[in-house]
């Protein structure tokens, strides 16, 4: 069983879910997202609108059960991304509430109070349980397929690695359309049976006050709790801090290990991977370095032209990974999907990293600049230029990710065209794709610099 707390036969537990004020026992949850699967039996994909919120949660649950696959959308998607979301993904209708939608699909009802006790049988491990939307360096986000499998021996191999128990206390405020927040953050303690408490958003003050045993968190969410002496000390209680999603930097590590007393856990995944590299409960926690495979995996290093590079801690090369949490391929890309793996079978992360003889690692950073991590969200370079270029004051354009001590990168679009104000191109690509891939800096160029061959030169701009 996938959801394996939610068998009826376990004991229940009065608060095994909590989202900001919104509190569901193990039987509310299993009644009422039992209600909700019976409402969405025989479809194949339904969209969930993703807001942090006990009803993301029932349609996720009540779906999975069913063997439903679900597709969680950013809550504030624009409407060009939500429409893209939609359709590529074939889903058939909103499961929940959803502000607008722009593909006009009808609205399933998510019921917090319905309760229904049907059992449904458990759906193959090979079904798709999530398709998820990944930003790649161009195009359009693609749909990741994430089984049930996938996600089964994902989470196992973390909770392995974390020593996590039904006896912990889960707490984090990150988003439910992702990796991080949904699968490892909501399913993982479903999966394990820890009580999760969801804090709307990952303040430090939200943090300090939830009590728990088990802390997930971008690095941004870290730097601004290690900045909050007061709300780091709060987490001294705590049994494990565990940092993923973008590189820890080194004195945010050192903050907060001097301020709790524990050092945190590091870790490092991908969309298409979940969890492959972690740093464990009861092994050694090295600042910059990520750890080992978790249980499963295997990984090596590739130079130029497929070149094994040596693990010795210093060389470095693409990281390729291989293990049983893998995603299945991007959703209708059986071309981009082929070119994530290798003729023998690794899939290529696009990460550049170096690994040590005892098998700890070191994430670099990406093959690519277009691809950004900003606060822990992966944004396309080339999704949020398509969007600027289509502005008609602007004719050129590049967009990096600059170094940012808050985000880890902030997105700075360089713009050759009409000197609108840069809140106009802003607010323009919120109203097309999510906030987050908003530029945080519009700087207008006389040029963009570029090559003999005219590709523009993004390392030059910064
Ligand atoms: C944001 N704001 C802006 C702009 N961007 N205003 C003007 N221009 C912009 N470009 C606004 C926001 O809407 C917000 O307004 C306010 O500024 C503060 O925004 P921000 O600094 O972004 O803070 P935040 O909203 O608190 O966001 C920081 C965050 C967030 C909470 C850390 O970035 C976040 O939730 N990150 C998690 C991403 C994540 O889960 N990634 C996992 C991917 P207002 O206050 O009015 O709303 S999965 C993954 O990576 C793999 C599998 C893995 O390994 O885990
Ligand atoms: P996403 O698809 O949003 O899951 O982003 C995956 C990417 O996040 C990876 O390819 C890495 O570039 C980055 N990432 C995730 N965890 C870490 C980490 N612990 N250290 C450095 N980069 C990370």
């Amino acid at each position: 069983m996938l959801l394996r707390s939610l068998d009826p036969r376990n004991a229940d537990s009065a608060d095994a879910v909590v989202v900001g004020d919104e509190t569901l026992s193990r039987s509310d949850l299993v009644g009422a997202a039992t209600a909700v699967a019976e409402r969405v039996a025989g479809a194949e994909r339904v969209a969930v609108s993703a807001t942090p919120s006990v009803s993301t949660v029932l349609a996720v649950v009540g779906s999975l059960m069913a063997g439903v696959t679900v597709v969680p959308v950013p809550p504030d998607s624009g409407p060009a991304e939500r429409e893209h979301i939609v359709r590529d993904s074939g889903a058939v209708a909103w499961l929940g509430a959803v502000d607008a939608d722009p593909c006009g699909l009808p609205v399933v009802p998510v019921r917090v109070h319905a309760r229904s006790w049907h059992t449904f049988a458990e759906p193959p491990a090979s079904h798709t349980a999530l398709v998820l939307y990944t930003s790649g360096t161009t195009g359009l986000p693609k749909g990741v397929l994430l089984s049930r499998g996938a996600l089964a021996a994902g989470l196992d191999a973390l909770a392995e690695a974390w020593q996590w128990t039904p006896e912990d206390l889960l707490v984090h405020g990150l988003p439910l359309f992702h990796v991080h927040g949904l699968v490892f953050g909501m399913l993982g303690a479903l999966r394990v049976g820890s009580r999760v408490r969801h804090t709307i958003r990952p303040t430090p003050d939200a943090y300090a006050a939830a009590g728990g045993s088990l802390y997930f968190g971008v690095p941004t969410v870290w730097s601004r709790i290690a900045r909050d002496a007061e709300s780091a000390r709060a987490l001294a209680s705590a049994r494990l801090l565990v940092s993923g999603s973008a590189p820890l930097p080194v004195p945010v590590f050192e903050q907060l290990h001097a301020l709790t007393g524990s050092a945190p856990v590091e870790r490092y995944g991908m969309s298409e991977t979940l969890l492959t590299v972690s740093t464990r409960a009861d092994g050694e926690r090295r600042p910059g370095w990520v750890g080992t495979p978790v249980r499963g995996v295997e990984t090596r290093l590739r130079g130029e032209y497929g070149a094994p590079v040596p693990h010795d801690g210093e060389s470095i090369g693409g990281l390729e990974v291989r293990g049983p949490m893998l995603f299945d391929g991007y959703l209708g890309r059986p071309d981009a999907t082929a070119q994530a793996w290798t003729d023998d079978g690794w899939f290529r992360t696009g990460d550049v990293a170096a690994i040590e003889g005892g098998g700890f690692h070191r994430i670099v950073g990406r093959e690519s600049t277009d691809l950004i991590k900003t606060g822990g969200f992966r944004v396309g370079a080339g999704e949020v230029e398509s969007v600027l270029l289509a502005h008609p004051d602007v004719r050129e354009v590049a967009v990096v990710g600059v170094p940012d001590d808050d985000l880890g990168q902030r997105i700075v679009a360089f713009v050759v065209g009409e000197r609108t104000s840069a809140s106009t191109l802003t607010d323009h690509v919120a109203t097309v794709l999510s906030v987050h891939k908003r530029p945080r800096e519009i700087r207008f160029v006389e040029s963009l610099p570029r090559n003999a061959m005219g590709k523009v030169q993004k390392t030059l701009l910064s």
